[in-house]
């Protein structure tokens, strides 16, 4: 009697000791030592048109953290929810007949483009338009269905999602294009600001504002925010490396990405006005060409055409060492989006930079990210595995005779 009783205590105790590892193993190296947050890259773009009210929703639904519109405007200066001020290949404006004059080419950022620009849209006509899936490797069926949403739309359904079950998602807006914008008196920054305060969105854990440019942030973003006695984290945005910030190239600043993602840029110079950054996932974490393609996922259509070369740039350790956070862009499922390295499972994509320390992600497969960061987040290292199993081996039959003597 007395022995049964001490091993069961065994067993119990056997099981606590699992769990307090576990536990404690569970903290990944983020700045803050909180989850990663999963951001639901223009909505769940992998499933749905992207920027629209129904892929923002399915996003929330699959559990990411926060939603992403990206900003640009109208005609009449209504912010809406699209990634370029060209509609062509997001919406269906090019069957409209009403709306065939207004079709262009002008410089946007220097490169020559085509098509039907948010500008020359009042909101009334924006409304008139129908959004599409741009990548026709993306489910095609949801076509022509769904309207561009304005950013007050996308805070009406947080506040919704919010009444209806409590759960305060947050909003990530991403200025596009703000010299652009700046050029044709639209500037974006000042509307983005208002809406939020006039909605009382303002909570600095549920808003981060990004952009690829530097001043709108540094200066423009700054001064508004403490013009009405609010402080939103600030997003430095980072192409490739060899390329500018536009606001750089317009203003004369010779420096590149790269020149801003240094340790001493990022302490001395990014985190003077910025919060985080959102680097390209392949700029820090490097990858070489593999030819002939490789059928990572055994599906038949062979479509992966990078592998890692093992080198991992210090980007995380330097920009937590200046007490910033890293959001690094866009996880996307397809085969064609991952490296031979992942075996065609892009959850293994999210656990490798999960574990390097990232505090957030940009995913267009919201659910994805989060099955992978519960999993990430479940696991022990191998040795504890090995300890755990073991004790587990002996405690699940005393555990067993010992219930069973009851
Ligand atoms: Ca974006
Ligand atoms: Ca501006
Ligand atoms: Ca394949």
């Amino acid at each position: 009697m007395l022995r049964f009783s001490w091993l069961g205590w065994l067993a119990t105790a056997t099981a606590l000791i699992i769990l307090f590892v576990q536990g404690a193993n569970a903290a990944l190296p983020t700045l803050s030592g909180n989850p990663p947050l999963v951001i639901g890259h223009r909505g769940a773009s992998g499933y749905l048109p992207e920027h629209t009210l129904e892929a923002y929703q399915m996003a929330i639904e699959q559990g990411a953290d926060f939603i992403e519109p990206d900003l640009v405007s109208t005609k009449d200066g209504v912010l809406v929810a699209r990634h370029e001020p060209n509609l062509i290949d997001t919406t269906n404006v090019a069957d409209i007949p009403e709306f065939a004059d207004r079709k262009k080419t002008v410089p946007l950022d220097g490169i020559e483009t085509e098509g039907f620009f948010s500008e020359d849209f009042t909101l009334a006509e924006i409304k008139e338009l129908r959004a599409r899936q741009s990548r026709a490797y993306r489910d095609q069926s949801y076509n022509d269905q769904f309207e561009i949403p304005t950013l007050q739309e996308v805070i009406d359904l947080l506040k919704q999602v919010e009444a209806d079950t409590g759960r305060q998602v947050g909003i990530y807006p991403e200025t596009k294009h703000p010299t652009y914008f700046d050029q044709l008196g639209l500037s974006l920054e000042q509307p983005l600001i208002e809406t939020l305060v006039e909605n009382d969105f303002t909570d600095p854990s549920r808003v981060f504002i990004q952009s690829f440019e530097v001043a709108n942030l540094k200066d423009e973003l700054t001064q508004l925010m403490a013009d009405n006695g609010i402080d939103l984290p600030l997003v430095q945005l980072y192409d490739e490396f060899q390329l500018q910030p536009y606001d750089f190239v317009v203003s004369g600043d010779p420096r590149t990405y790269g020149d801003l993602i240094t340790a001493d840029s990022l302490t001395n110079f990014v985190a003077t006005y910025a919060d985080g950054i959102g680097p390209w996932k392949r700029t820090f974490v490097l990858t070489e060409p593999v030819a002939p393609p490789v059928d990572a996922n055994g599906d038949g259509n062979a479509e992966v055409t990078e592998r890692l070369t093992g080198e991992v740039l210090p980007v995380i350790a330097d920009a937590h060492a200046a007490g910033l956070l890293v959001h690094p862009y866009t996880f996307r499922d397809e085969e064609q989006f991952l490296t031979v390295d992942y075996d065609g499972d892009p959850k293994a994509e999210y656990a490798q930079f999960y574990e390097l320390g990232v505090d957030g992600i940009f995913s267009d497969f919201p659910d994805t990210a989060v099955e992978s960061r519960d999993l990430v987040a479940g696991r022990v290292s191998p040795a504890i595995v090995g300890l755990g199993g073991m004790l587990g081996l002996f405690s699940v039959p005393i555990a067993r005779r010992w219930y069973w003597r009851d």
